[in-house]
């Protein structure tokens, strides 16, 4: 017997009104969030979304509770860059680091620590999965990347961000990551300076560490000195996007 196939449009209209149904029942990190207000407020479009919509890479990652933190959101890789420039800055609380961006920007920009806490700020907690396979749920809070991309105002030929990171690897290779716009001004992509409330600590990435969260750990540089903005990679270490990227991981590690 020949069984129809399930309908986009009843899925469609299940994942909307279940959406609909959290909103009703007060469901704060989902309804908090700017995606889902978004999508709730288009009532007059609603018959346009698809399904393509809700499973873009406009789609939010999974925020949770402060119920839901691990008690001990643990280190991976470089725990504190033995770089001397990076140990001077660390020694006087980093109230000497700036954050460069350069590249193909209008304004090259530095942002200090004081001036990147004083933009819009936003606050998060979601779950880091790490290859090497271990989650913990974490607090972020920082300011979006979008918002420091708005005051450099990157040039219509710009592609990709990277962030330049302070450690080097066993290779004496310089990490770094990079993502292309889309990742860049989605609203959970953010620069993070606090984790669990708290300036975040050296072993997971001070003064400031991106957060990409529908992406995997390795993803989320740490110790950023620098970011880029670039239209290839190939004049950068291996060319390939990133310092895993180098040894052959996914440049995309995303959903
Ligand atoms: N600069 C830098 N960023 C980095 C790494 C690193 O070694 N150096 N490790 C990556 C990996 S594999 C993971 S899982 C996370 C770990 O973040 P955490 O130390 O806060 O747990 O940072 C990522 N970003
Ligand atoms: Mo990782």
């Amino acid at each position: 017997m020949k069984r129809n196939p399930p309908s986009r449009r009843g899925f469609l209209v299940s994942a909307l009104s279940s959406a609909g149904a959290l909103l009703l029942s007060g469901c704060d990190a989902l309804t908090n969030s700017d995606g889902v207000r978004k999508l709730l407020g288009l009532g007059e479009r609603l018959n346009q979304v698809s399904q393509h919509a809700l499973t873009s890479r406009k789609a939010m990652a999974q925020e949770f509770t402060e119920a839901d933190l691990s008690p001990d959101f643990r280190s991976n890789g470089t725990s504190n860059p033995g770089d001397p420039v990076y140990q001077a800055l660390a020694s006087t609380g980093f109230v000497d680091w700036a954050l460069r961006v350069d590249g193909l920007v209008k304004h090259e920009s530095r942002f200090t620590l004081a001036q990147l806490r004083s933009m819009r700020a936003r606050t998060q907690i979601t779950r880091h999965d790490c290859v090497e396979g271990w989650s913990a749920i974490g607090k972020w809070t920082g300011v979006p990347l979008s918002e420091v991309l708005a005051a450099a105002e990157p040039k219509p030929t710009a592609r990709f961000v990277v962030f330049h990171c302070a450690d080097r690897m066993d290779d004496g290779d310089l990490y770094y990551e990079s993502i292309d716009m889309d990742d860049a001004l989605h609203p959970q992509t953010i620069l993070a300076y606090e984790l669990n409330g708290r300036p975040l600590p050296i072993r997971n990435g001070a003064p400031l560490r991106v957060r990409i969260e529908r992406q995997l750990g390795y993803k989320m540089a740490k110790y950023i000195m620098r970011i880029e903005l670039v239209d290839s990679f190939t004049h950068i270490a291996g060319g390939k996007g990133g310092y895993w990227e180098d040894q052959d991981y996914e440049w995309y590690a995303g959903i």
